[in-house]
This record gives structure tokens, C-alpha cells and sequence, in this order.
């Protein structure tokens, strides 16, 4: 990806960004700037991504949208009042986010210098409906959270290349882990993740923690 500036874009619906995206994808050299334009030009309106807006009580949502041709993934995300991610970073991929509805919170990081080290804060940010940031693993680690305790928050974000698993980072001790991300829905449809009860303690697997990040 290469960075230039001056582009405008303009965009009717999700159906119409879905669409521009792809296109823009199509080629092998995407502008990052470009990108953010075209999803800054989208103006959020429900009733184009309710159905996939799908909240949880227990935890945040992941919710495919699009896959772009094997590119990318685009998908929706619900937080509950007061949900955040773990701290993170993003598996070598490029990161967009558009809020959708209410506010969002990202708490950036930069990376431990050594391992065993704690990844250290360096900034907060307040993002509104409408607004798109953008952060790669050069550009450092965050923790993203609905920092409001009555209404929810819906994001929307563009991931590529896909990924399925990233890396995190707890803040006391350092210790990292890697954790799979998984969808709750796809195509507006729940997804079945076949969690699978342990038979007994002595023949059951090793399982992975499956945590959100
Ligand atoms: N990394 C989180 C959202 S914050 S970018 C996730 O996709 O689950
Ligand atoms: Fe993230």
C-alpha cells in the first residue's frame, strides 16, 4: 500500500461501499488514504446494516459482511455499554474502522521493547459515528473499547489481508498470547462455533481460549 492525498469519493449505501471496495481492492496497489476516503464518504445509516448488527450480553460481536474477493474482510462489530478487545496488534494487516453508531475509545500502545516487557500507553483517542481511524502493527498496539455505560457501539472494519488469529498482550504482566478471533455471525446468519464439552477430565484435548481481541 502507498500513501497519497486529493481523492474524493462519494457513496450511497453499504451495498454502494461494498461494491467500491471491491473495485478499489481489484488492483494490486491499494492507497491507504484511499481507502479511508471512500469510507469517511459513507454516511451511517441503520437500516443499510442492521441486519448484521447482531449485540451479545456477554461479549462483543464479530459479524462478516463481505470477504472482497478473498482480499479482505469486512465486517461489523457490536459492543455492549462498557465492552472493550484485550490490547492487540493485527497479524501483519492493515486495520480500518468507521464508527456506525455511538462512541468508541482507543487506547494506543507502543510495542514491549523487550519480551517478558509491558507495552507502554501512549495516547487515548475519542472516535464519534462517522469517523474512520486506521492502525497497523508499525504504527503500534491499541485496546478499543465502548467507553459509554448506556448505549452500545457499532464499528465497522476492514481487515487485509484476513486474519484469524492475533496476538495479546496483558498490560500488568507482559505475558502475550495468541488468540483465534472468531465470527458470531456471517451474511446476517449465526454462526454455530461447535464449542464441544470435554468428554472427562483425562481424554478431553487441549483446547485454545477462544478471547476476542
Ligand atoms: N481486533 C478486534 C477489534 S479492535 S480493531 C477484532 O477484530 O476482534
Ligand atoms: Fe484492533
Amino acid at each position: 500500500m502507498e500513501i497519497s492525498n486529493n481523492f474524493q469519493y462519494s457513496c450511497s449505501s453499504l451495498q454502494d461501499l461494498i461494491h467500491q471496495l471491491r473495485s478499489i481492492f481489484d488492483s494490486d496497489h491499494v492507497d491507504i488514504d484511499h481507502v479511508k476516503d471512500l469510507l469517511n464518504s459513507y454516511k451511517s445509516n441503520p437500516a443499510d446494516w442492521r441486519q448484521f448488527a447482531k449485540f451479545d450480553t456477554h461479549k462483543y460481536t464479530r459479524n462478516l459482511v463481505d470477504e472482497g474477493n478473498g482480499k479482505y474482510n469486512l465486517m461489523i462489530l457490536c459492543w455492549g455499554e462498557g465492552m472493550g478487545s484485550s490490547i492487540h496488534d493485527h497479524s501483519d494487516a492493515h486495520c480500518f474502522v468507521k464508527i456506525l453508531e455511538g462512541l468508541f475509545r482507543e487506547t494506543l500502545y507502543d510495542w514491549p521493547v523487550e519480551e517478558g516487557d509491558v507495552p507502554k500507553k501512549r495516547c487515548v483517542n475519542l472516535y464519534e459515528k462517522n469517523q474512520v481511524t486506521y492502525i497497523n502493527d508499525t504504527i503500534g498496539l491499541h485496546r478499543m473499547e465502548n467507553p459509554s455505560h448506556v448505549e452500545g457501539t457499532v464499528t465497522m472494519h476492514l481487515y487485509c489481508p484476513p486474519f484469524d488469529h492475533c496476538r495479546a498482550f496483558d498490560e500488568r504482566t507482559g505475558h502475550t498470547m495468541v488468540c483465534p478471533v472468531t465470527f458470531w455471525s456471517k451474511y446476517g446468519e449465526k454462526v454455530d462455533n461447535g464449542f464441544k464439552k470435554p468428554i472427562s477430565a483425562a481424554t478431553s484435548p487441549k483446547t485454545t481460549p477462544r478471547i476476542q481481541h
